[in-house]
């Protein structure tokens, strides 16, 4: 799954491909690469969900949006994800051709849940502690484990009884929401055993502070840190890999799986 930032603020690409109005051109380049890299899925998102990223209206998350999807739609035959909790936006990405809707808020924004429901596609369930804007202050859990294992779910439970199938579900445990460096590496030591309750596992660690912080490294010096995670994640069963470096997360993968598994 590559990622689509079309907001001026996002912690990596913020402005690459918005400024004032989505930059079409930048966009459908940057997609055609990513596509010939080995990527399947196209993840768009107008609203920046980094730490302290305040949230914007409606229209304006709209307009940033729908033009891309559209643009998208019209030019490749990929998978479309929206990167939303806004059922307006849902609901409107999904009739430009959005085909999964991501949602790091696991459709708790009010209307989100009917909304999605009523597009008929599938939705990824992150969990997140607190709100983008707090969730850095003073991440705390029991066991990091099993509080974020139950509350996915918790969240699955309250999707089933909604009317959305098992089948629509994905699960992720939500790398950097809400969690400190000693959280996130628990959670991905425990990634194999969400991966057994049956649902595909989404991870994005791309670019993230904890690769960051364990490799020392500045935001554009994370390629490698990033590429590294994913094809761990991969190698442990991960079905979706949201990555900002396409080709590089690709090379990391086919590298370890050769050496691991042999030539098949
Ligand atoms: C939008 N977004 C930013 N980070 C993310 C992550 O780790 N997972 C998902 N599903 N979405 C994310």
């Amino acid at each position: 799954m590559a990622i689509l930032n079309i907001t001026p603020d996002s912690f990596s690409d913020g402005g690459t491909f918005y400024k004032g109005e989505p930059r079409l051109d930048r966009v459908l380049k940057y997609a055609e690469g990513c596509l010939s890299a080995g990527s399947s899925i196209l993840d768009v998102g107008g609203e920046s969900s980094r730490p302290g990223a305040s949230t914007i209206s409606i229209s304006e998350e709209l307009d940033r949006v729908i033009p891309v999807i559209e643009a998208l739609r019209e030019r490749f035959d990929a998978v479309i994800s929206v990167d939303s909790s806004t059922p307006e936006v849902m609901r409107e990405s999904a009739a430009a051709g959005a085909r999964l809707i991501n949602d790091v808020r696991s459709l708790q924004r009010l209307g989100a849940m009917e909304a999605a429901l009523e597009t008929g596609l599938p939705v990824c369930l992150m969990h997140m502690q607190g709100t983008a804007k707090t969730m850095q202050d003073q991440p705390s859990y029991k066991d990091v484990v099993i509080d974020v294992h139950a509350w996915l779910m918790r969240r699955v439970d309250a999707c089933l009884a909604a009317g959305f199938t098992a089948k629509q579900l994905v699960l992720d445990p939500g790398f950097g929401f809400g969690k400190t460096l000693e959280h996130n590496v628990a959670l991905f030591q425990d990634l194999a055993q969400l991966i057994q309750t049956g649902y595909p596992v989404l991870v994005g660690v791309s670019r993230k502070t904890m690769i960051g912080e364990i490799t020392g490294r500045p935001i554009e010096q994370r390629i490698i840190g990033s590429a590294m995670a994913a094809a761990i994640a991969a190698s442990h069963g991960a079905a979706i890999l949201r990555v900002h470096d396409v080709a590089e997360t690709r090379d990391a993968m086919i590298v370890m799986q050769t050496l691991m598994q042999g030539m098949q």
